[in-house]
């Protein structure tokens, strides 16, 4: 019989389990089975959004039951305050900077890893786990000039995940479709999809000329190919049988997810579960319209709750709970208006989606990267609070070291805090590179610095600030969360010292004054 490393790998793991259970000397006691690893990651939720992080407008019960069952981290990062590169830095454990592709991709761009890289899911896949990923992709697929109704490859499945059921890009991005294992689901021969982010196919309506056909309109961009009475970015024709229906996906993928677990509930997985709320088009299903009384943003932070909700559930049912660990966190901050009028900033109210952070999505300002950053496994992990400076990136070299591995080439930037992350230890990141739209700046334990930065101060049409300033910026993280007074003045030394860590870590990546 043919055996794969893999399979062999996950049968040695399964035997010794079974054998550990059984009261044989010479076997460590209660020696337990590589517990499950689910990555719970939403899209564009802010440090504010969800009521254990002190929201008081909007209420998050199943974020909130699974901050009391584990760890709420107060000072939890992605890497990067747009969604590609923070994915690529959670997936991979290297800071995206160092790949300059790391950047919003457009809905065909071709993969931006490189296939049999060190990833979270390779990882584990070498330690003896299935590795799944539902949701939202936005890393690339193909080869950058893609036909949909074949195989997309690379993908996915060519980066350590077994199984892939995804979106390709963002809600708002054609192809509006899902991939299963890098196949267009529900495809018909007679109706084959066509791409294009260059011009439309003649003939097919835009938002820009058609807005009859519109019942979500843009606020700016997404004026292209029309879908669902959504214009999009990028164009597309045909394909009909395999588009999407918006105000289904949250069941669409929270049952894939729950599938994946139910069929790997006798192996160790690993499931990345990319959330697609509550980014723009805002499409929550009719059973959570109109709960937040705050639109469709907040409506689809209450869906993207229930989305945990059933897989808590799910983990329960299969008696799994124990034996899971669950990291949920968002892929950036938060942002308002992001290109539809969909009266999430009329409706806004006394909610502050940044909490008290300054600034959003697109940011170098803490808000742009602190995000909810949850990390639960029932009976294993003592329920606490943490102020312990933890990021995404660190999740592979932690997850590694929880599955008795070490670390392959590649993930450099990643550091095992799994102490920290289960709640062993309070000690940290001593600091941490963060990055928004190209531009980097560093926080530490102490210390947030943003070095002098050209560019734009705040982006009008989200009406965020950014904060690129042409000289230091210095702010006492702790003392003042909100980042309003710039001590750069004030303690040049610190300002010497700050920078020429800040010089050492990015290495040749170093730029002393980034214009755009
Ligand atoms: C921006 C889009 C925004 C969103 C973002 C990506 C416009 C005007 N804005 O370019 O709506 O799609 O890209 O968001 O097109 S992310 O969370 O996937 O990074
Ligand atoms: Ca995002």
């Amino acid at each position: 019989m043919n055996m794969n490393r893999r399979d062999f790998l996950k049968k040695t793991a399964l035997a010794s389990a079974a054998l550990c259970a059984l009261p044989i000397t010479g076997c460590e006691q209660n020696s337990p089975k590589k517990p499950n690893i689910i990555v719970i990651l939403a899209d564009d939720l802010g440090y504010g959004d969800v009521s254990c992080y002190g929201a008081t407008e909007i209420n998050t019960p199943n974020l909130d039951k699974l901050a009391d069952n584990g760890i709420r981290f107060t000072q939890g990062y992605c890497t990067s305050a747009t969604c590609t590169p923070s994915r690529y830095g959670l997936l991979t454990g290297q800071y995206p900077w160092k790949n300059k592709r790391a950047h919003i991709l457009p809905g065909d761009a071709p993969l931006i890893m490189k296939p049999g890289m060190t990833t979270i899911p390779s990882m584990l896949k070498k330690g003896g786990y299935s590795t799944g990923v539902v949701g939202k992709w936005h890393l690339g697929m193909g080869n950058g000039n893609v036909n949909w109704n074949k195989t997309v490859s690379p993908g996915a499945n060519d980066v350590g995940f077994e199984y892939s059921y995804l979106l390709a890009a963002t809600q708002d991005r054609v192809p509006t479709v899902i991939l299963e294992n890098q196949k267009v689901v529900g495809l018909t021969a007679d109706d084959p999809i066509e791409v294009s982010y260059k011009k439309n196919f003649q003939g097919e309506p835009t938002g820009r000329d058609n807005p009859e056909l519109l019942k979500l309109h843009p606020s700016h961009g997404h004026d292209m190919s029309v879908h669902n009475g959504i214009s999009r970015i990028g164009y597309q024709r045909g394909g009909k049988s395999a588009l999407w229906v918006d105000e289904n996906l949250a069941d669409v993928f929270t049952n894939k997810a729950k599938k994946y677990i139910n069929d790997h509930k006798d192996d160790p997985f690993f499931l990345y579960f990319a959330l697609h709320q509550p980014h723009v088009p805002r499409t929550p299903h009719a059973r959570f319209v109109g709960r937040s009384g705050m639109g469709p943003r907040g409506d689809a932070i209450i869906e993207a709750d229930w989305c945990v909700g059933e897989i808590v559930k799910e983990l329960k049912k299969l008696k799994l709970d124990k034996n899971t660990l669950i990291v949920f966190s968002s892929d950036n901050g938060p942002v308002v208006d992001d290109g539809y009028k969909d009266q999430a900033v009329e409706k806004l109210g006394k909610h502050t989606p940044a909490g008290p952070l300054r600034g959003g999505k697109y940011s170098l300002f803490d808000a742009g990267t602190r995000v909810p950053f949850i990390v639960s496994w029932p009976g294993t992990i003592k329920p606490d609070t943490s102020d312990a400076l933890v990021c995404q990136i660190d999740l592979l070299a932690s997850f590694a070291k929880l599955t008795g591995q070490t670390v392959t080439e590649g993930a450099d930037d990643s550091k095992d805090l799994l102490e920290v992350l289960t709640g062993k230890s309070t000690k940290g990141r001593q600091q941490l590179i963060l990055e928004a739209r190209g531009y980097t700046c560093m926080r530490t334990t102490d210390w947030y610095f943003i070095p002098p930065h050209g560019g734009a101060r705040i982006n009008k049409q989200v009406n965020i600030e950014l904060g690129n300033l042409p000289k230091n910026q210095l702010y006492n993280i702790n003392n003042d969360i909100g980042q309003l007074i710039n001590l750069a003045k004030d303690h040049p030394q610190i300002v010497n010292e700050l920078e020429a860590q800040y010089k050492k870590v990015m290495g040749q990546f170093y730029k002393p004054f980034m214009k755009k």
